[in-house]
């Protein structure tokens, strides 16, 4: 293993938690590589970036997340359980069940929902002054997937669970009492859905057929049984909180059009639209890596990798990396007009593929999402952006612009 570098002599877990987004990119740039090694919480990773590393990493059946990540993270996001943490025929079957959620017609519903819930949150903007876009598009987010899911709350209840989610989301990358605190409400979150999927089972409340509460409710495992009430609730959570995770992308939307105001026009046409949501989540810092442990051993590049090997990806660095991308840094949504697709060079979402491999399950219910509100934000609403600090701080992950993105209607 001598031929891949190392960073750093002694943990770099602190230096991660300083430089975020762009801890594996330094590393990548300083030593003249695409994978080094490098100590994190006390054990050896590699660290790698770019298309090649992404094919490497998405090999079908090669890394398993199961321990991959820092308990203070999964907790907060997918859980102990979930699918992401299962492997091989499991995995299959249960990512089978959640994909089964994302026809055409179900994107459309709740792409519909989205734009929606906006055009009626922004009714209230005149009256409000200054109001900040990232909770704006957090409620109508949440208003729009709590209906889509099937769970039709009273608004105090919805307006908690959205919280709660947003809660799960801004605390997933921090460490101590913020991300503790995080982790009871969600307790809270668990339990209520846990309670309502028991209802459903009993047939004391209803679920609309096909929604994520009656299809989660009654998956049955390969062995014919039900989730547990607890698993299931973890379930319906990683549908509910990652749609909410959708307003920071929209955020980074209104961002980029506040940017390039002459792209506003043609987003009335669908292919620029969707050109430009692409270029957007391209570029934005969200989920920075993820991390994954060989189930057996592989070799790549010449490199004998033993089982248990613990691999970084740097989703972050291989969306700009310059292989890939020309003039990377560069916000071009033109790229993508005619793009014929690439599973591992646009990887915001994760790489490979959706029902075999680990990437994301809601990648194309974001996609379609962010078009429906893109289109009412850019084509239907009026209103200024007043000074402010639109800057990014790419050490907290996940990251926003400082101010949240104020807007006067
Ligand atoms: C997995 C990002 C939205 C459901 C993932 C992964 C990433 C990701 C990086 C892990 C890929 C891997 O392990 O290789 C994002 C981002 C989103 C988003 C940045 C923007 C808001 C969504 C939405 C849903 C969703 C809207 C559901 C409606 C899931 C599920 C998994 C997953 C269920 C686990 C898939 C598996 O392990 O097979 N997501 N996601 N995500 N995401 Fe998303
Ligand atoms: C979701 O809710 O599942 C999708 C969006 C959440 C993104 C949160 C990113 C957290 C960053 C923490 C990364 C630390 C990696 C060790």
């Amino acid at each position: 293993m001598a031929s891949i570098p190392r960073a750093g002599h002694l943990d770099s877990s602190l230096a991660f938690l300083r430089e975020g987004y762009e801890f594996v990119g330094r590393r990548c740039r300083s030593l003249g590589v695409d994978l080094f090694r490098t100590r994190l919480l006390g054990r050896t990773f590699h660290c790698a970036q770019g298309a090649e590393a992404a094919a490497m990493f998405y090999h079908p059946g090669r890394f398993t997340r199961a321990g991959a990540l820092p308990s203070s993270v999964l907790k907060l996001l997918q859980d102990e359980g979930s699918v992401a943490t299962l492997d091989a025929a499991a995995h299959r079957h249960r990512k089978a069940m959640l994909m089964s959620l994302m026809s055409p017609a179900a994107l459309e519903d709740m792409a519909a929902r989205a734009a929606v819930a906006l055009r009626r949150r922004a009714e209230s903007w005149p009256a409000r002054g200054e109001v900040g876009l990232h909770a704006e598009f957090r409620a109508s987010l949440g208003e729009a997937v709590c209906d889509w899911a099937g769970l039709a709350l009273e608004p105090a209840a919805q307006a908690r669970l959205t919280d709660q989610l947003g809660a799960m989301i801004d605390n997933a990358g921090r460490i101590g009492p913020a991300n503790w605190i995080a982790r009871l409400r969600r307790q809270g979150a668990e339990r209520d859905l846990a309670r309502r999927i028991a209802a459903v089972r009993e047939g004391r409340a209803t679920a609309p057929e096909g929604s994520a509460l009656q299809v989660i409710a009654f998956h049955q495992n390969p062995d014919g049984s039900l989730l547990s009430e607890a698993l299931a609730a973890v379930e319906l959570l990683n549908i509910l909180r990652p749609t909410v995770a959708i307003a920071r992308f929209m955020v980074f939307a209104a961002l980029a059009l506040h940017e390039h105001p002459a792209a506003r026009p043609g987003l009335a046409e669908p292919d620029r639209l969707l050109a430009f949501v692409q270029e957007v989540r391209r570029l934005a810092p969200f989920f920075p890596i993820v991390g994954g442990i060989a189930r057996s051993g592989f070799s790549w590049r010449g490199v004998d990798f033993p089982a248990g090997s613990r691999f970084i990806l740097d989703l972050y660095g291989t969306n700009r990396d310059g292989r890939s991308w020309e003039a990377p840094l560069e916000f071009r949504p033109d790229r993508f007009l005619g793009w014929a697709g690439n599973p591992f060079t646009l990887i915001p979402q994760g790489g490979g593929d959706h029902f075999t491999g680990h990437r994301c399950a809601g990648e194309w219910l974001t996609i379609a999402v962010m078009q429906a509100m893109l289109r009412v934000l850019a084509l239907e609403l009026h209103y200024q952006v007043p000074p402010q600090d639109l800057s990014v701080d790419l050490s907290r992950m996940p990251a926003l612009p400082r101010s949240g993105f104020l807007v006067r209607a």
